[in-house]
Parts: C-alpha cells; structure tokens; sequence
C-alpha cells in the first residue's frame, strides 16, 4: 500500500468516526484544508522535475478526490441519521383517537340571569344595563336615601378615587337601582311633550341584571355580587300586580306550582309598602323551609318624582333579588364563594 492509499485509508477512518456534522468538518480540515494533509503534498510537487510532477499530481488528485467522495458520503450517511431521528422524534400516530376540543360553558350566574330575562322579557319587560361607577346621586339621593343615611358609608360602599362634576365622590353602585333611575328618566324625558299634550306615556316595564358592590365578605356575602331588579310603573299598576307578575316568575324559574308565598311586611327608603318575598316548597329538598327570595314594594313617591313623573298620576311596583342565591337554590351550592373562586371543577359542572 502507497503513502497515498494509506492516507485515503486513514481519512476514510476518521470520517467515519465523526459522530456530528460539526466533527466532521473538523475532520475535513484536517486532510483538504489549508493546512491540511492532501494541500501539504500538494506543495511537495514544486520540488519535483516536471515529469515526475505530472504523474505524482495525477496520484495525488485521484486521492483528493477519493477523500472527497468519502466525506460526502459521511456528509450524506449523517444528515440522513438526522433525519430519520427527527422522523422519530416528531412521529405521529394517525390511529390515536382525537384529544377533542373543550366545550365552554356559561357561569351559573349568567344562565340563571339569562332565565330571569327570558322569563320577564315573556311578560313584557325590556332589559336595561349601565354603568357600574355611580355618582352619589344615583346610587343613593335619587332612591330617597337620606344623606346620612348608613348605606352611604364607606363600611358599606365602595368609593372609588374620582369625583363626579359635581365634586361628589363616584361609587361602585352598591344595587342595580341607578340603572332603574336611569331608564325611567329616559323613558319619560322621551315621552314628555307627547304627555304634555294630553297623551298617554307607554309603560315603564324593566329589568335592570348585573354586577354590583359592597363592603361585605363572608360564606354568604361577595364584594362583588349581583342583583335584578325590577320595576313597573304606569297609571294604573298596584301591589296586586306585583304579586302577580313575582309568583308568575317563581312559577316559570323553579319549574313548580307546588310551594306557598308570603309577603312579609318591611322597609327599605325606595319602596313605601315594602315587603319582603319569601316562598316555601311543599315537596323536594328543601321542603318546609321559608326562603326569602326577594325585597319588593310601591315605589315610594319621592323616587316617581326623581324619575321626572307625577307621583299623583304614575306609580308602580320594584322588587330586587339576588341571582347568585338564586342559582344557589336552583342548583343546590352551599357557599357562595364557590361561584367566585373561578375553580374549573366547580365550573365544568354547569357545561
Ligand atoms: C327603583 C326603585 C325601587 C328595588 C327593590 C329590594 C326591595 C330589595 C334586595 C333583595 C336581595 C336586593 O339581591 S338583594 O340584595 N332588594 O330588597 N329591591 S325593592 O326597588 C327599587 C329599585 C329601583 C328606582
């Protein structure tokens, strides 16, 4: 075996050891680079007579070339390992059965609210919802609160660090009843050149759903909690109305007629008689049992004239309940701050 053969034998053996793409380059160097084995015997022909040149060039880059087709080929044997191991790695089993895409679903607030509008919307009532940052006036004034009145202190309220136009401090509404103010002064500021010249104005018939706050955190009381309330005013719309129209929807939300209702004399400043709601299941769970569902009374008449109405020609009925408590009932949850936790073992229930 020649110096050459032997060469080609030895860069043939160090190829095929070169374990990454990286080493082998390393390894080409070593033999075709610039300081390498083949261009240092290429430098050996300047010293040769010009006939020996011709055929020992010959020799030398027939070797050249060998090595080469050597390292190509180790080129191509690694990048194909590369491959193949990529291949493997990323392989994909067509027959595994599909992961499926998760189903959301609706909080149990929100279908129970959804119930409650699709339930007063079947009796003619619109749904009103506004703004969850309140003035004083809205929140409290406009609903008969005196002004030291305790709901307006901040053990019970939430300010918030922003004054309205008047300088008054802003709140977090601690009911839904602003938005009730709201729609009925729209609704009559709309209608009053038409009831100016004689005519009657339509109805106001409204639920006002949605998120309200107060200062109030145990098993039975969020920070955050929500309301729907209710109002009806018209010429001639009396407390028996309210009844009616209240045990209508018990009816329709629990899916019964099997429970008992009571109207329990109370007071809040907004309503003037107020009365309490509470009903009682005959059958099933919760049998026996008084639950109160819900506050209510004749809009007192301070509150008509802040609706920009006549209390003499126009009054009504508001009623309020509590749709978290609702939801609890309906599915049965026992601590209200499982609703808020947002723990998708509690929530995956309700898909
Ligand atoms: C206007 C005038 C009167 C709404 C009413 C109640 C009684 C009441 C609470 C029960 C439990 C709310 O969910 S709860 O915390 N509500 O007791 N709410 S009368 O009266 C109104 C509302 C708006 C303009």
């Amino acid at each position: 075996m020649n110096d050459l053969d032997s060469l080609v034998d030895a860069a043939r053996a160090e190829f095929a050891q070169a374990p990454t793409p990286a080493e082998l380059e390393n390894a080409k160097a070593r033999y075709l680079g610039k300081a390498g084995r083949v261009t240092d015997l290429m430098k050996t022909l300047a010293a040769l007579a010009p006939d020996l040149r011709k055929a020992r060039g010959a020799e030398i880059n027939a070797a050249k070339g060998a090595i080469e087709a050597a390292l190509q080929a180790r080129r191509d044997a690694l990048a194909a390992a590369e491959l193949e191991a990529q291949l493997r790695a990323e392989a994909l089993d067509v027959t595994l059965p599909g992961r499926g895409r998760a189903t959301g679903g609706l909080h149990p607030v929100s279908r129970t609210i959804e119930r409650i509008e699709a339930i007063f919307a079947s009796m003619g009532f619109d749904v009103a919802e506004g703004p969850e940052i309140e003035t004083d006036w809205m929140s409290f004034t406009a609903l008969n609160n005196p002004e030291n009145h305790p709901a307006r202190s901040m053990q019970d309220t939430f300010y918030v660090d922003l004054k309205d136009a008047e300088g008054r401090w802003l709140n977090l509404r601690p009911h839904t009843s602003p938005m009730q103010v709201r729609y009925a002064r729209a609704h009559a500021a709309r209608h009053a050149d038409a009831v100016a010249g004689g005519a009657r104005m339509p109805e106001i018939r409204v639920i006002a759903p949605g998120r309200t706050y107060r200062v109030d955190s145990d098993a039975t009381h969020s920070p955050m909690f929500h309301q729907c309330e209710g109002l009806w005013i018209g010429e001639n719309v009396s407390f028996k109305d309210l009844k009616v129209v209240f045990i209508a929807f018990v009816r329709e939300f629990f899916e019964t007629d099997d429970f008992d209702v009571r109207f329990r004399p109370s007071f809040f400043p907004f309503t003037e008689p107020s009365a309490e709601i509470d009903i009682a299941f005959r059958s099933g769970p919760l049998a026996g049992r008084w639950l109160e569902v819900a506050g209510s009374g004749q809009v007192h008449p301070a509150v008509v004239r802040n609706f920009g109405l006549d209390p003499e020609t126009h009054i009504g009925f508001a009623f309020g309940m509590g749709p978290d408590r609702l939801a609890m009932l309906r599915y049965g949850i026992d601590d209200l701050r499982l609703m808020f936790e947002g723990d998708l073992r509690f929530l995956a229930q309700f898909r």
